[in-house]
């Protein structure tokens, strides 16, 4: 029965799929999935029931947060970005004025501090592990031991993360693979996680790794990395990792031969097929797909730490659950896992945004409160501040929220923290679901593909109003299910969801009992075809110059390329009115950029249209449908060139232009002046 329905499924799917746009996916996106910067309503309601307090920090430190260690005493060791150790007393007051003392200093890159066991503390820096001790407690380190070098090559992208103690006493880090072509892994074990003993030897754990800021090892001991699109990366994602696995990313293979390596597969064995990498791990065993995917744009753009909830209640509802942090949208989200034949997988949520920062690190700390640090430096992130470190406290009131999804062979099982009224969440209405994949391939990014609704065919409350159980036809294995409880209310109706959507991988059907029968017809109609909007979305594209010049040359030509910090290189570009005009965008950072030209004034409202595209923004380059874009490239991957052809508008005035990408929109503008 399984094996008919899963082929069934994917005949089915490579039959609609050419029907279905995006379109069919987002008819009814609710505000709070979208990626805006920070919708001020959400989070003020976010805050009543988990409390932001920003740690105030004096002028001359620059706390470029990259590792957080409580110590006992309510103390907390941070490193930073530049360099430093920091000792921070009183980050716990309730109205925090913390004493800073300088630890260490002159270290490169570290990213991550743990306590050793016998005593010190180990430091991951950009070239080695080092043991850090303060011998004789004057609160200044005194003795600094290299445990293990680490390859590299000078890349300024192999950034070296961890430690995180191991069970059996070693201790893993995770190595960045480097930046662009042709080989981003030129020195031995970039893009793996690695497990190094105390006295200094490099086990190979596991590769494919690309940009793994954050990793934990559970309290079950299953190791969870989160990753950042890129290339080989359609979207974050957090994957469980085993020794032996390879998780993606191709140019770690380039060291499967080495000695030591856990690896079997090569770099020749991955096709760069742009098929989802799940169908791609059914042809090519070995390779591991996501265990829950962060959809690009509406759950974060830059997966990072991760933090398991083990304080029994003291920081909310969610004990045993997961929280993971965002570093470019300056969020926290929220993941549950399950174990379904073997296999991991689960669910991410929203939970908490408008941190001042970009956060890559989070902590618990003494009492349940989190401690998320934050920087932006290079990368860029929603939010006030470039860098600082926040702490999170719980506020002992339970949000009416979707506790958790399960997988159930026919659907899902939805538990919320507090009870449903009966009306409104027995109403089928009141739901939806669909689905969608993304591409594995080298390219930076994918779009998110292959969408389809999954309608909703039954819907059972359960007794005590906890849980619902949610049927539905086209579920599909290995594609992130959008999961909405829009329209249901808690019990005294006063209460809509605080969040109203999940995000489910379903890897595995889970064994079990159906509460509807399996009739494939139900899927075929229910589904129609949607219009795409791709045409459209590249009607002001010219990558060639247009006819109608009838082979002129452009009478100007300008080149803009990117600096770092999110910015365009120049910020403001003269032309007459009516020129024929080429614009030659060097995109010399490491995300995607785009460029876009907008009537006077408009520059901000294209960018927030830009947001509201949600996950099918990246398929439509970010460009909205709107009489204020005059011109547009696509968006340019890092390190590539694209030439587009316009004419200048005939109106003189200063026009603008932005990058679209979510979030750069606020520092990537310019003037282009129009002169009579
Ligand atoms: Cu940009």
């Amino acid at each position: 029965m399984e094996m008919i329905r899963q082929n069934f499924i994917k005949l089915f799917a490579i039959a609609v799929a050419v029907l279905i746009s995006g379109q069919a996916f987002g008819q009814n996106p609710s505000k709070k999935e979208r990626f805006v910067a920070a919708s001020d309503e959400l989070v003020a309601q976010e805050g009543k029931y988990w409390k932001r307090t920003p740690i105030p920090v004096p002028d001359d430190i620059v706390l470029e947060t990259s590792g957080i260690l409580p110590l006992p005493g309510k103390r907390l060791l941070v490193t930073t970005r530049r360099g430093e150790i920091w000792m921070i007393e009183g980050a716990y007051d309730k109205k925090p004025k913390p004493k800073f003392s300088l630890f260490a200093s002159g270290l490169h890159t570290p990213l991550g501090i743990v306590s050793a066991p016998q005593g010190g503390y180990y430091v991951a820096q950009r070239q080695e592990v080092t043991h850090i001790e303060d011998t004789n407690d004057d609160g200044l380190a005194d003795s600094f031991k290299t445990v293990a070098r680490l390859p590299i090559s000078g890349s300024y992208h192999e950034y070296a993360y961890g430690p995180v103690m191991a069970p059996n006493g070693n201790m893993r880090v995770t190595l960045n693979v480097a930046f662009g072509a042709p080989n981003q892994a030129p020195v031995p074990w970039r893009g793996w996680m690695v497990e190094i003993t105390p006295d200094g030897q490099i086990i190979p754990i596991a590769a494919g790794l690309r940009s793994p800021a954050g990793f934990t090892v559970t309290s079950d001991g299953l190791w969870l990395y989160g990753e950042n699109q890129g290339e080989w990366m359609g979207s974050g994602h957090v994957t469980q990792i085993d020794k032996g696995d390879f998780v993606g990313h191709r140019e770690s293979l380039r060291w499967s031969r080495e000695p030591g390596s856990t690896v079997s597969l090569r770099f020749e064995d991955i096709p760069d097929s742009g098929d989802p990498i799940y169908e791609v791990s059914k042809r090519i065993p070995g390779i591991k797909s996501p265990t829950v995917w962060f959809p690009h744009t509406i759950l974060g753009i830059s997966t990072a730490g991760i933090e398991e909830d083990l304080t029994e209640g003291e920081f909310g509802p969610f004990t045993g659950q997961f929280f993971v942090a965002d570093q470019g949208q300056s969020k926290i989200l929220r993941m549950t896992l399950e174990e379904v034949k073997g296999v991991w997988q689960g669910a991410s949520y929203p939970f908490r945004e408008g941190f001042e920062c970009g956060i890559i690190r989070l902590t618990m700390g003494e009492g349940g409160s989190l401690f998320a640090g934050e920087t932006a430096r290079g990368w860029g992130s929603v939010g006030t501040k470039e860098q600082g470190l926040e702490r999170l406290d719980w506020t002992g009131k339970v949000p009416f929220e979707i506790y958790e999804v399960k997988a159930r062979p026919d659907g899902f099982l939805l538990k919320f923290t507090k009870p449903v009224d009966r009306t409104t969440a027995a109403d089928p209405e009141n739901y939806s679901i669909s689905n969608f994949t993304y591409k594995y391939h080298s390219k930076y990014g994918s779009p998110a593909v292959d969408f389809m609704k999954c309608p909703i065919l039954k819907v059972e409350v359960a007794e005590d109003g906890m849980s619902v159980r949610l049927a539905a036809v086209c579920l599909r294995e290995g594609y992130v299910h959008e999961i909405k409880a829009q329209g249901v209310l808690s019990k005294e109706k006063s209460d809509n969801l605080l969040h109203d959507t999940a995000y489910y991988t379903l890897n595995q059907f889970p064994y079990g009992d159906r509460i509807i029968p399996f009739d494939s017809d139900l899927c075929v109609t229910a589904v129609s075809p949607a219009s795409s909007s791709e045409e459209s979305s590249f009607a002001k594209l010219n990558s060639e110059k247009p006819a109608s010049w009838d082979g002129a040359n452009a009478q100007t030509s300008f080149s803009l390329g990117t600096v770092p910090g999110m910015k365009f290189d120049k910020t403001l570009l003269e032309v007459s009115a009516g020129d024929r005009v080429e614009l030659i965008f060097n995109n010399e950072d490491d995300m995607l950029h785009n460029v876009v030209i907008c009537k006077p004034g408009t520059g901000q409202i294209v960018g927030a249209e830009a947001l509201q595209l949600g996950v099918q923004g990246l398929e439509m380059n970010f460009i909205p449908e709107s009489d204020d874009v005059i011109a547009h490239t696509a968006l340019v991957s890092p390190e590539t060139t694209e030439t587009i052809y316009f004419k200048a508008p005939l109106e003189p005035g200063d026009y603008e232009y932005v990058c679209t990408f979510p979030g750069h929109v606020f520092s990537m503008t310019g003037i282009l002046r129009v002169l009579p």
